[in-house]
C-alpha cells in the first residue's frame, strides 16, 4: 500500500500506458516527457493534486541503467499523484498490445474485421498481462479506493482482481467504440470477454450507441443476465449483483484549451504560420497514423474538391499533420506509404509557383504549434470512419477564440452526437460529398461560422472533462471528483509547462529540445 498519501477514497486509474514517455537522450540519460493521445488529454487534467495513482506500463523494456521509480517520482513531484509501472517483456509487448489489442480489438471494434488477426497466442498473453496489471493494482490499493480502469487493453483486469479476492469498487471506460452483435459475434473469445467486463461494477461507453450495442450482445450472447433500463443507465443483475452501464461522452479541459490559445506564445506561433501561407484558407487535418482515421479518403476528397472546383486553386492549402503511431504493425507502415504517394500525387497534379496545396506534417508536434494550427486554421477537417469520440475535434473548437472557423466532422465520430449542430456532418466514404463541402466550408458567410461555432464552443464548455468524470464517478460511487482528497500542501515548485494537468512539466536529465523552449514575443 502506498503510504505517502490517505488511504481513504483515493482515485486508481489504470491504462496500458502511463502518461509519459521514456527515451534516451544524446547524453544517454533518460528523459522523462508528457505522452500524448486522447486518454492523456482527457485524464491528466482530472487526477491532479487529487492523490491518486495512476497504473500502466512505462513504455520501455527494463534498462540496467533505468532508474524508473526515481525517474517517475521526480516527473509528478509537482503534479499531486504518483505513477506506478506495470513491467511488460518484449514479447508481452508484441502479443498484448500488438497483438491481442491492436490486431484484434482495435479494427474489430471499429468494424474492420478483415484486418483482425486472429492469433489464439495474442488471447493468452493478452490474459497473462491482464493477470500483471491486477497483480500491481493488489500491491498498490486499498479496499476504499476506487479503481477506474481504461480501455480496450484491460477488460479482464476486473475477473483477475476478484479472482485474488479483491473487491473494491471498480470502474471501466471504453475510450473506443463498441460494435454491433454481428460484428462482435465474430470475436473467437466472446464469451469471454463478455463475462470479463460483467465483473466490473460501472461499464462506461462513449455514446449511447455504444451502450446499445453492448446491451444487445448481452442479451444475444448472455441470456441468463436480466436487463433492467431505466432513464440513461442500464442495469444488468448478474449473478446477485449489479453491473451499471451508461453513456459518458469524454471531452477535454475546455478552459485549459481556450486560455493556453489566448497566450501570446500560441497567438505569435499562429501570426508566423498565417504569415508563410499569405492569402491562403488553412484546412486542417490532425490523426494519428491509423487506419480508422479516414486520411486516404480524406485526401482523395480534397483532391476531387481541386477537381471540380478550380476556383480554390491558390486559395486553399491542407496541412495534414500525421503523429507516428504504431509502427511495429505492418498495417500501418502500408498505410504511411499509401498516405505519401497520394499527398505526392495530390501535390504533383496541382502545385503552381508559390502554391502547394497539401503541407504533410509527420511528426509530434509540440503543444505550442498544435494549439497555433487549431488557432489558425479556417476549417477543421475530421473524417475518420470510425472513432471512439475524437477529442481534436473538441479541442479546436475550443481554440478557435475567435469564432471564424468550421468544423467539418465525420458522422462515424463519437463526437457527432453532441457537435451535430454546429458541425457540417460528412460521409467519409463520400469523397464526391467530402469535396462538395470542403467547397461550402471555404465559401460560408461570417455569420454562419460565427453562428455554428458559438454553438459548438458552449456545448464542449458546458460538458468538459470535469463534467465527464464527475458524471463517470457519480455513477459508479456516488460522489465528484472534488469529494476525493486533495493533497494539502500541493505547490508546484517548479514553473510548468502548459501540457494539461502539468503531468510532467520537465525532462529529468538532458537537454530541453529547442522546440520546446517558449517563442520569444517578436511582433
Ligand atoms: C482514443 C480514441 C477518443 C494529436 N496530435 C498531437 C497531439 N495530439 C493529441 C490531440 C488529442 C489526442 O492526441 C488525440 O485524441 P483523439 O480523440 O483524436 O484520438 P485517439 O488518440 O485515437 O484516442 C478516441 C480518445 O481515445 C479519448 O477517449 O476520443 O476516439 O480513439 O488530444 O491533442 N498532441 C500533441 N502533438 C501532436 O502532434 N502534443
Amino acid at each position: 500500500m502506498d503510504q505517502d498519501v490517505s488511504p481513504e477514497n483515493r482515485l486508481i486509474i489504470v491504462s496500458n500506458r502511463l502518461p509519459v514517455v521514456l527515451t534516451r537522450g544524446e547524453n544517454g540519460s533518460w528523459d522523462v516527457r508528457p505522452g500524448s493521445g486522447g486518454l492523456v488529454t482527457a485524464l491528466a487534467p482530472v487526477l491532479r493534486n487529487r492523490g491518486g495513482i495512476w497504473i500502466g506500463w512505462p513504455g520501455t523494456v527494463q534498462a540496467e541503467d533505468l532508474h524508473l521509480e526515481e525517474l517517475l517520482a521526480e516527473a509528478t513531484r509537482d503534479s499531486g499523484y504518483s505513477l506506478r509501472a506495470v513491467a511488460l517483456t518484449e514479447e508481452e509487448q508484441a502479443k498484448y498490445y500488438q497483438g491481442f489489442s491492436n490486431e484484434i480489438i482495435w479494427p474489430l471494434f471499429h468494424d474492420l474485421q478483415s484486418n483482425c488477426n486472429y492469433d489464439p497466442d495474442y488471447w493468452f498473453t493478452y490474459q497473462k498481462v491482464n493477470r500483471r496489471f491486477a497483480d500491481v493494482i493488489a500491491e498498490n490499493s486499498a479496499p476504499h479506493d476506487f479503481i477506474w480502469i481504461h480501455d480496450y487493453h484491460l477488460m479482464a483486469v476486473a475477473k483477475e482482481l476478484r479472482v485474488m479476492g479483491i473487491r473494491a469498487r471498480c470502474g471501466f471506460f471504453l475510450h473506443i467504440p463498441f460494435p454491433s452483435p454481428d460484428i462482435f459475434l465474430k470475436l473467437p473469445w466472446r464469451f469471454q470477454v463478455l463475462s470479463d467486463l460483467l465483473e466490473f461494477d460501472l461499464l462506461g461507453f462513449q455514446t449511447l450507441r455504444d451502450r446499445r450495442n453492448f446491451v444487445q450482445c448481452i442479451r444475444a450472447l448472455a441470456k441468463e443476465v436480466a436487463v433492467v433500463s431505466r432513464g440513461q443507465m442500464t442495469t444488468l443483475h448478474v449473478e446477485g449483483r449489479q453491473v451499471r452501464v451508461g453513456a459518458f461522452p469524454i471531452s477535454i479541459d475546455y478552459a485549459e484549451f481556450a486560455d493556453h490559445s489566448a497566450t501570446q506564445e500560441v497567438a505569435d506561433t499562429a501570426w508566423y504560420i498565417h504569415e508563410d501561407l499569405p492569402q491562403r484558407k488553412i484546412i486542417l487535418g490532425v490523426d494519428r497514423l491509423d487506419y480508422t482515421k479516414g486520411i486516404p479518403q480524406k485526401l482523395d476528397a480534397f483532391r476531387t474538391a481541386l477537381r471540380k472546383f478550380p476556383d480554390l486553386h491558390e486559395k486553399i492549402v491542407l496541412v495534414q499533420v500525421v503523429v507516428p503511431s504504431r509502427f511495429n504493425i505492418p498495417k500501418y507502415l502500408d498505410l504511411k506509404t499509401e498516405i505519401e504517394r497520394k499527398v505526392g500525387e495530390i501535390n504533383g497534379e496541382f502545385t503552381r509557383s508559390g502554391w502547394v496545396p497539401i503541407h504533410y506534417i509527420y511528426r509530434n508536434l509540440n503543444r505550442r504549434e498544435l494549439l497555433a494550427y487549431y488557432r489558425t486554421a479556417e476549417i477543421a477537417l475530421i473524417t475518420p470512419l470510425k472513432d471512439g469520440m475524437n477529442l481534436v475535434a473538441k479541442e479546436y473548437c475550443a481554440s478557435n477564440l475567435e469564432h471564424n472557423g468550421v468544423l467539418i466532422l465525420s458522422e462515424f465520430a463519437g463526437a457527432v452526437a453532441q457537435l451535430q449542430k454546429g458541425a457540417m456532418v460528412v460521409n467519409p466514404y463520400d469523397v464526391e460529398g467530402v469535396g462538395r463541402v470542403i467547397y461550402q466550408a471555404v465559401c460560408m458567410s461570417a455569420e454562419e461560422r460565427r453562428f455554428r461555432m458559438r454553438r459548438l464552443r458552449h456545448s464542449i464548455r458546458k460538458r468538459d472533462v470535469y463534467w465527464w468524470v464527475n458524471s463517470f464517478l457519480q455513477a459508479a460511487i456516488s460522489k465528484r471528483l472534488d469529494q476525493f482528497p486533495l493533497v494539502e500542501d500541493y505547490a508546484p515548485t517548479r514553473e510548468v509547462d502548459h501540457w494539461p494537468g502539468s503531468v510532467c512539466q520537465a525532462v529529468v536529465h538532458g537537454p530541453v529540445a529547442d522546440d520546446d523552449r517558449p517563442s520569444s514575443p517578436h511582433r
